[in-house]
């Protein structure tokens, strides 16, 4: 198949899927174009996918970059020129309006929901409309979990396919050779990766971290960037603990850290699937992650502790319970095995591949009222 994948290119999650995706598809021999304004960071060095950047054009005209507009033409002109049959847009805003716009329905759309794309900007009546219209018409509709589907399905009138992510696990794996160049050997190494974005909680977790080290000789680091990222690291320093604090900016090689990791936290107010979660057990490490969205359909207690959003005491507690159980090692090694059994990249490519099928052969569209 030729396929034009769409995503965003930074530290978001919706962006790693999409790359990783697309890199799969293309090493099963489908021509893959992937849309992005600049090349995600997640596309595989000597990649076989081909990389589309899409220019949006600055004018003073303008109040703001029309980018919208630059990826629908972008994307028409691909369906010209490299005869693309089916589109993939990942995060719906504003891919899915930018393809329908592209397309007028002569190649078929397969849309994947991340997160806010639903719950915080598809609410957004700016939004809300075009978005709902344009997913009403793709041959397919998916979700990366259960209740983002659920979400999507009062906010948008669809019923989309649940896809959950997967996780590369020869590239995520245990690191613990590596846990000497942010702790010393009797502390145990606490890791948070995100974009830091306010619905990260970032805050939180320093403040869960500060109870943690009240008990328990530990150090934490924070890895990735993004607008709340100063605050965290203010709050560090009025808690006095900014000198056990690590913040690692650069995300290029996230699994050495993570994979150094004795537990990661995620204290997020809503997450679509939770994706850095995932990535963390793939590395043996067991995570403590607030109960919300689609977060408990892949974090059992097999392999990690759930707690009430914003019960910063509770989290603290099974952060600690977790370091000082007996049954640390096979919870690490519980949560590898419970990665690859159930998040297999291959797996999960052969999902996305049924739906571009049905969607080519005109079958009953996935995500539509039934
Ligand atoms: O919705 C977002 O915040 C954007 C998106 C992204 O690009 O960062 O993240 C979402 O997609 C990820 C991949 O499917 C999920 O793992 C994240 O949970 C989800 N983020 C949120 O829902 C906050």
């Amino acid at each position: 198949m030729r396929i034009g994948m769409v995503c965003y290119p930074g530290l978001g999650g919706s962006g790693i899927v999409a790359s990783e995706l697309a890199d799969r598809l293309a090493h099963r021999g489908h021509r893959v174009f992937l849309f992005a304004t600049e090349l995600p960071m997640r596309l595989p060095e000597g990649s076989p996918v081909q990389f589309i950047p899409v220019e949006v054009p600055h004018y003073p005209v303008f109040p703001a970059p029309l980018y919208t507009l630059a990826l629908a033409g972008a994307l028409e002109r691909a369906i010209r020129e490299h005869g693309l049959e089916l589109i993939h847009t990942h995060y719906a805003i504003p891919h899915a309006v930018a393809a329908e716009l592209a397309t007028e329905g002569h190649i078929p759309l397969v849309h994947t929901l991340h997160g806010t794309d639903v719950t915080l900007l598809g609410i957004d009546p700016a939004y809300q409309t075009l978005t709902a219209k344009a997913l009403q018409k793709a041959a397919a509709v998916t979700a990366v979990s259960q209740n983002l589907a659920q979400q999507a399905q009062r906010t948008f009138g669809v019923h989309p396919r649940v896809i959950y992510n997967a996780v590369d696990t020869a590239r995520f794996r245990p690191n613990p050779q590596a846990k000497r160049f942010y702790a010393a050997p009797d502390e145990f190494l606490l890791v948070h990766a995100s974009n830091f974005r306010a619905v990260k909680r970032v805050g939180d977790i320093v403040h869960v971290f500060a109870k943690v080290r009240q008990k328990i000789k530990s150090r934490l680091v924070l890895l990735g960037s993004g607008p709340e990222r100063a605050e965290a690291l203010s709050i560090a320093h009025s808690l006095g603990v900014d000198d056990a604090v690590t913040s690692l900016a650069t995300a290029q090689n996230p699994e050495a850290v993570i994979g150094a990791a004795d537990v990661f936290l995620l204290a997020s107010e809503y997450e679509g699937f939770g994706q850095s979660g995932l990535e963390a057990l793939a590395c043996g490490v067991p995570v403590v992650a607030t109960r919300v969205g689609g977060i408990p359909e892949w974090l059992t207690p097999e392999v990690g502790r759930l707690v009430a959003f914003g019960d910063l005491e509770a989290f603290a507690q099974a952060v600690i319970e977790l370091l000082s159980s007996p049954n640390l090692a096979n919870l690490r090694e519980a949560a590898r095995h419970y990665a690859e059994k159930h998040f297999n990249p291959e797996t999960i490519t052969n999902q996305y591949e049924q739906v571009y099928h049905a969607a080519l052969q005109g079958n009953a569209p996935v995500g539509r009222e039934p």
